[in-house]
C-alpha cells in the first residue's frame, strides 16, 4: 500500500522536468563552494538519508535534525517469505512485525577547508510484535539513546570542475544499551534479543569514501561507508560488519526545490560469539546465526533549500523507500519501507 503510493507520488514527480520551463534565478552571488560545488542550491547535499554527504568550508558550522522510520513486516529465509506457521514450527514465538524510529541531532563543523569535524546523537524507539505456539500475542518496546557516531571528513585533494571527493572517518561509541529488558509471556522483564538492543556494545570504525557533482540541473553521487566492529561486547557477542554502496542523481526543479532518485546495496554479517542469556531455540531473533542479511533499497527523495528572507540557509528534506531485492539468513523480519525527514541549518 505504502509502496503503492511512494510511486503514484514520485512518479509525476520526476515527468516534471519534461514539462517545466527554465524560471528559475540561481543564486550564484550567495552561492559558497563546497570544495568545487556550489552549496547554494536545494540538491548541494545528498538526499537526507545519506550521512556525512558534504563537507564544509573553513569556519562554517551546521546543526541537523533527522526523523527515521523503518517498517518490517513477515519472515522471510533467503530470498523467499516464511508464513508465521513455518516459523512456529523450528520456533516457540515467532516475529510478526516491528517498527524502528530514530531521532538524530547532529552537528558539524569545518575547522579547514580540508577537515570537517561531524557528530551524531541518536534517541531511538523498537516495538516487536510475536505470535507464540500456543497462539498468544504480546509485544515488546525499548527506547533510549542509541550509539554517538564521531566523524572526520577529511578532503586532502580539492578537484577541478564540479566534483568533490573527500574521505569519510567515522567511530562509532558505544553508549547504546545491550541490557534492555520487557516483559514476555516466558518471564517477566526478560533480557530482549539482538536486534531489541539500542546499541552494539563495541566501538565500531566507519571508514567511506564519498564523491559528489554538479551540473547545471542535475547533480550526482556516490558513497560506501563501512562498519567494522572491534572486539565483544560486555555481554560476549559482536554484531556482524556492515558494507554499504549508494549512488544518487538530483534534478533541481526550481532554484529551491530538487527531487532525487538513489540505489543503496547493504551487505550485514551474522554475529559472532552469543549472549548466554539469551536462548536461539525460543525465537529466531536470539539466534545469533539468523542475523545476516543483504539489500537493495529504491529510495525517492525531495529537497527544499531556503535562498533567502529570514528563513535563509534552512533546509528541509525527506526521503522514502522500499527493498527491491532482499535476502536474510532466517527466518528473519522483512524491511516494508524506510523514510527520513530532516532539518538542517549552516551558518
Ligand atoms: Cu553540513
Amino acid at each position: 500500500m505504502i509502496r503503492k503510493t511512494l510511486l503514484l507520488f514520485f512518479i509525476p514527480c520526476l515527468m516534471v522536468p519534461f514539462t517545466v520551463t527554465a524560471d528559475e534565478v540561481v543564486a550564484t552571488s550567495e552561492a559558497h563552494s563546497h570544495g568545487g560545488l556550489v552549496a547554494g542550491r536545494p540538491d548541494s547535499h545528498a538526499p537526507i538519508g545519506v550521512m556525512g554527504d558534504h563537507a564544509h568550508n573553513a569556519g562554517e558550522f551546521m546543526l541537523s535534525y533527522r526523523y527515521m522510520f523503518m517498517d518490517m513486516r513477515e519472515n522471510r529465509s533467503g530470498t523467499s517469505s516464511q508464513g508465521r506457521g513455518d516459523v512456529l514450527n523450528a520456533f516457540m514465538v515467532a516475529p510478526l512485525d516491528m517498527t524502528m524510529e530514530m531521532h538524530m541531532f547532529g552537528g558539524m563543523y569545518a575547522p579547514t577547508d580540508e577537515i570537517t569535524i561531524m557528530g551524531m546523537i541518536p534517541y531511538l524507539r523498537k516495538s516487536m510484535n510475536h505470535q507464540t505456539r500456543m497462539g498468544a500475542k504480546f509485544h515488546t518496546d525499548t527506547d533510549g539513546l542509541g550509539d554517538i557516531k564521531l566523524s572526520a571528513l577529511l578532503r586532502p585533494l580539492k578537484l577541478s570542475g564540479p566534483h568533490s571527493l573527500h574521505f569519510n572517518a567515522g567511530l562509532s561509541l558505544p553508549t547504546g544499551s545491550i541490557d534492555e529488558r520487557d516483559d514476555t509471556p516466558a518471564m517477566r522483564n526478560a533480557r530482549l534479543p539482538y536486534p531489541m538492543q539500542l546499541g552494539s556494545g563495541t566501538f565500531d570504525l566507519m571508514p567511506g569514501l564519498t564523491y559528489q557533482g554538479q551540473a547545471e540541473k542535475v547533480s550526482w553521487g556516490a558513497q560506501t561507508i563501512e562498519t567494522f566492529r572491534i572486539g565483544r561486547n560486555n555481554n560476549g557477542y559482536r554484531l556482524g560488519d556492515q558494507y554499504s554502496l549508494t549512488a544518487w542523481g538530483a534534478y533541481r526543479f526550481l532554484s529551491w526545490l530538487s527531487g532525487s532518485l538513489r540505489v543503496e546495496a547493504l551487505k550485514w554479517g551474522n554475529i559472532r560469539g552469543a549472549f548466554r542469556s539469551l536462548n536461539p531455540m525460543m525465537v529466531p531473533t536470539a539466534d545469533p546465526d539468523r542475523r545476516a542479511g543483504e539489500r537493495i533499497d529504491l529510495l525517492f527523495g525531495v529537497n527544499i533549500w531556503v535562498p533567502d528572507g529570514t528563513l535563509k540557509g534552512n533546509r528541509i528534506a525527506l526521503e522514502a523507500g522500499f527493498p527491491v531485492y532482499e535476502k536474510l539468513d532466517g527466518p528473519q523480519l522483512s524491511t516494508s519501507w524506510r523514510m527520513t525527514v530532516g532539518w538542517q541549518f549552516s551558518w
